[in-house]
């Protein structure tokens, strides 16, 4: 079971909730949609992580609580417009319709945009302090050109795939909102430079592994427990690491990343056994 840290999901979930609950006014209907796809389940990877990082410095959770949905928030983001029609044009995620086939495609296209708006004013809302504003920072980033949406441009429209282009995709698609997410639970909890350099070392390890085994998911995995169609990335005709390096390199590739992020916590010592437990079920999951 992918789970970290499971008995703060409901409280989050909740505060998720309450930051999207409406107003009753003309806009009602743009937060409805906002929270069709914000809170319709997921797994809440990014947040638990921060959560969790922020919890082994401060011992609570609840203190990280506007971070952690900021990212879930660029995350939400990412995905709706992923799945637009210009982009890969997906009609189902988690097992409902996607934002654009519910709702239509400028609704998505501005819930998207509202969403990552959101997610920063969520952060500044919470807190201007020192730790705060870095750790605002590298989420920013994590999002940017430099980030998420640098991996998207590389993903969509670089044809010729090179192996160091791939792995430069990966890792800013989807590696570095996740190394994001531990490095700032670390420096909101007043990490030492050491600590936060081994928090996003892991992170980054796993992202990159948990992007390589989604691809081994669209070849293997299966639509029910997914909640989507495998088949994808053929049907799109996308080089992805499994098929430019085969599935046995793949397996291979996700287990070392996975050894290495493991020994990047032993900085952290018996508090970081929970995130060790995390980074093994997460290559192993079925969805
Ligand atoms: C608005 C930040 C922003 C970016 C716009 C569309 C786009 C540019 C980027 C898309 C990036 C993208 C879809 C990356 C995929 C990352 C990934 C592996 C998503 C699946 O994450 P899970 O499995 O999903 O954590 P759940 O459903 O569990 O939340």
């Amino acid at each position: 079971m992918l789970e970290l840290n499971s008995s703060w999901r409901d409280e989050f979930d909740s505060y998720l909730e309450n930051l999207t609950s409406g107003s009753n006014d003309a806009v009602q209907p743009l937060l409805d949609a906002i929270r069709y796809s914000l809170c319709s389940g997921g797994k809440r990877i990014r947040p638990m992580l921060l959560l969790s990082f922020y919890a082994m410095f401060k011992g609570d959770y609840k203190g990280a609580f506007p971070f952690a949905a900021a990212l879930e928030m660029i995350h939400a983001s990412s995905l709706i417009h992923d799945d637009m029609p210009c982009m890969d044009n997906d009609s189902l995620r988690r097992g409902q319709p996607t934002l654009h086939c519910a709702k239509g495609e400028s609704v998505a296209m501005v819930a998207g945009d509202a969403l990552l708006n959101l997610a920063y004013e969520t952060m500044l809302n919470a807190s201007i302090a020192s730790d705060a504003l870095v750790a605002m920072r590298t989420i920013a980033a994590s999002a940017g050109v430099r980030g998420v949406q640098g991996g998207q441009y590389l993903d969509t429209e670089l044809v010729k795939k090179t192996p160091e282009i791939i792995l430069q995709t990966y890792l800013l698609k989807t590696a570095r909102l996740i190394e994001a997410a531990c490095l700032a639970g670390a420096q909101l909890g007043g990490a030492s430079e050491d600590e936060a350099c081994a928090a996003a070392e892991y992170g980054r390890k796993i992202g990159i592994a948990f992007q390589i085994q989604d691809d081994i998911l669209d070849v293997i995995g299966d639509a029910k427990l997914m909640g989507k169609e495998p088949g994808n990335d053929e049907k799109c005709q996308k080089t992805t690491y499994v098929s430019f390096f085969g599935m046995e390199k793949a397996e291979k590739e996700v287990l070392r990343l996975l050894s290495e992020a493991k020994e990047a916590l032993n900085i952290y010592g018996q508090s970081a056994e929970s995130l060790i437990c995390f980074a093994d079920a997460l290559v192993k999951r079925k969805k």
